[in-house]
């Protein structure tokens, strides 16, 4: 229930700051750090290759993790430590993935020189750059300043990169208002503290102002965050019904853009989505957004900025395991929660309009924008841009953004559109792609297409087995085993994390395979294209090396028993997980006719 103990919407940022109970060290940390300036100006100078714990934990709200290369840990000479090489993951932040052909030149160009030469486009249509030493994070910053973008706010306790439908399909103009929204809130919740431009783009000799000023100047230097910034993360989405390629429902808030002949009508309001979970933490759950109400087009602001600060007054300042916004209307209970937004919007939520998504779309592939040019789906395997041997893809984006110069929107599955281009450009595409041992979108598998996976090893702290490093080989060894069952044309989606805080968003696929132990996963099943529905655990602690065998039981299942226009996701559903499980391992012990390797069972 509610604290009716706890302060009014209008002077409650400052007492955010003095929470009853016990604040975690992250609350404490940026209590003391002056609105996430602490002791990083003494400390990026201090000539050693980190930073201290409070340091660290404000960093995230600059946009970087301290990071190691996990493979190359070694052990110290007395065997008790071990010796890590620090480097920094920096996130940069492409609000509804929108960039152009210079910036993601010059992303690609800031891997090469001062990160490990790749670069990674994430599940939220953000760039991320490894690799990055301390003593290059100032140059680097400055650099994706003159890049007009900021790292400021990609990771960390405030809104995240907004995600938005990238589509660049004019032709209605729903899309383009859509994303125009989108941009506006981004702005409106960006944080607006100095310590960005004090930090990272001044001289760090003079502390003059090398590169910009910015940040506000008023006594009240957060209005919207406060002191303390929020509990957690915080994600936002736009999507539309007929296509939710951002999965609106996994995000702490969402707007649903409710539209008719063209014109919008309004936003219905979720509130309360995310996957992440901690095993050991039963408390920890993933969930899908709640239905909250419809605001028309010129309230999204307010009523983004008053469920915001709801979280920031009543999500959990002491327990960073559920400090997101799932729990604080978990404890609240949605009724609860709804009426203190109301009370924070300073007046009652409409109730939701019955448009709810039915449509995806990953915008991959060649298509018509409705203004006479075309934009073409890229699809870049689990968003890692790379050089590798014969496939130089990395090399192939610099020619295809130098030779034809187009606009460029990155996707909620780690791909990329290229925009506004002639339809004599398609060849010139494919021939650059071919040249330097890159497929088309259109010679790659539905399903490697419908694939995704997070970073994990050997970055990511938090992996507790592969992700992006191995799922192209499990899709390589499931093609075939779907092409023999007939189902290559067949959608569904395959996603993969290290761990369960599912940066790869697998609780709401059609097969979530989620990391447990080194070579080991859970397989989730039952989620579809939609995103509208979480799935079910199907197996836990499965090798790596069983996972294709355990796929193609499942995929034999959904051939042999589905309905006519079925999906895999909605099948699993209907016949229920626990069903499909006994038909499958019937099918894998050979009693179902025929035995996995095609024999005649006995
Ligand atoms: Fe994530 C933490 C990577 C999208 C849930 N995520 C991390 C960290 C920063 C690991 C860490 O805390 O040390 C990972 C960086 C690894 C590395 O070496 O690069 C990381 N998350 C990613 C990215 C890059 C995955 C990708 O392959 O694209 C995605 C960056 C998105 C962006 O541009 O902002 C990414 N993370 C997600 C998503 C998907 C989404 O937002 O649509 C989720 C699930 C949705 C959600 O938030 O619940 C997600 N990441 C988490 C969590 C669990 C949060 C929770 O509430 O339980 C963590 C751990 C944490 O926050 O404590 C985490
Ligand atoms: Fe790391 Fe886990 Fe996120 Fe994968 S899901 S990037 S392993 S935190």
């Amino acid at each position: 229930m509610a604290d009716s103990s706890r302060p009014a919407p209008e002077d409650a940022a400052d007492q955010a700051a003095l929470p009853a109970s016990k604040p975690s060290a992250v609350e404490l940390a940026k209590q003391a750090s002056n609105y996430l300036l602490g002791d990083m100006p003494q400390e990026l100078v201090d000539g050693s290759p980190g930073f201290s714990k409070p340091s660290v934990q404000l960093l995230k709200n600059h946009g970087t993790y301290q990071q190691d290369d996990r493979e190359t840990r070694k052990k110290s000479a007395d065997g008790k430590k071990s010796e890590r090489q620090i480097s920094f993951m920096i996130r940069t932040c492409v609000p509804g993935g929108k960039l152009t052909a210079e910036q993601l030149l010059a992303a690609i160009d800031m891997g090469d020189e001062l990160g490990n030469g790749t670069i990674r486009l994430t599940t939220r249509q953000a760039i991320q750059h490894h690799g990055v030493v301390k003593g290059d994070l100032k140059s680097f910053m400055q650099q994706v300043h003159a890049n007009q973008l900021t790292t400021l706010a990609a990771c960390g306790d405030v809104e995240r990169n907004i995600m938005c439908c990238p589509a660049p399909l004019h032709g209605d103009g729903v899309r383009d208002a859509m994303q125009a929204k989108a941009d506006e809130l981004a702005r409106h919740l960006a944080p607006r503290t100095r310590a960005y431009y004090e930090l990272w783009l001044t001289d760090p000799e003079t502390g003059e102002k090398t590169l910009a000023a910015g940040g506000s100047k008023d006594a009240e230097v957060e209005p919207i965050y406060g002191r303390t910034y929020l509990p957690r993360k915080f994600k936002t989405a736009f999507a539309l019904p007929e296509d939710n390629c951002v999965d609106i429902y996994t995000n702490d808030l969402g707007f649903l853009t409710v539209h008719e002949q063209g014109k919008i009508l309004g936003y219905n309001v979720l509130a309360g989505g995310g996957l992440g979970v901690t095993p050991s933490a039963a408390k920890t759950f993933p969930a899908l957004a709640k239905r909250l109400g419809f605001v028309p087009p010129e309230d999204v602001l307010a009523i983004a900025e008053a469920v915001v600060k709801v979280q920031r007054d009543f999500g959990n300042r002491s327990d960073r395991k559920v400090a997101r916004l799932k729990y604080t209307i978990h404890t609240m209970g949605l009724e609860t929660f709804r009426a203190k937004v109301e009370e924070y919007f300073g007046k009652p939520l409409a109730p939701c309009h019955p448009a709810d998504v039915h449509g995806f779309d990953d915008h991959i592939g060649w298509h018509e924008q409705g203004d006479g040019k075309y934009f073409y789906g890229f699809n870049v395997e689990n968003g890692r841009v790379h050089d590798s041997g014969d496939f130089r893809l990395k090399t192939a984006l610099r020619r295809i953004l130098r030779d034809i110069r187009p606009g460029v929107r990155l996707t909620a599955h780690q791909s990329i559109l290229f925009t506004d281009l002639a339809v004599t450009d398609r060849e010139r595409i494919a021939e650059i792609l071919h040249a330097h041992g890159v497929k088309t979108s259109e010679e790659v598998s539905t399903l490697r297409r419908w694939s995704m996976a997070c970073v994990a090893l050997p970055t990511c702290s938090l992996a507790v087995a592969e992700s992006e490093r191995v799922l192209p080989d499990l899709i390589d060894s499931l093609e075939p085993e779907v092409a023999k069952l007939g189902l290559s044309h067949d959608a569904f989606t395959v996603r993969m994390t290290g761990c369960p805080n599912a940066c790869a968003r697998p609780y709401n696929a059609d097969i979530g395979i989620v990391g447990r132990t080194a070579g080991k996963y859970s397989v989730f099943l039952g989620g579809r294209l939609l995103g509208d529905r979480l799935n079910e655990q199907y197996k836990d602690v499965v090798p790596f090396e069983d996972l294709c065998r355990e796929i193609t039981a499942v995929l034999t299942c959904y051939k042999t028993e589905r309905r006519s226009g079925e999906t895999l996701g909605d099948f699993c559903h209907r016949k229920s997980v626990a069903a499909v499980r006994t038909w499958a391992d019937e099918w894998l012990a050979g009693a179902r006719g025929h035995s996995p390797n095609g024999t005649q069972a006995h």
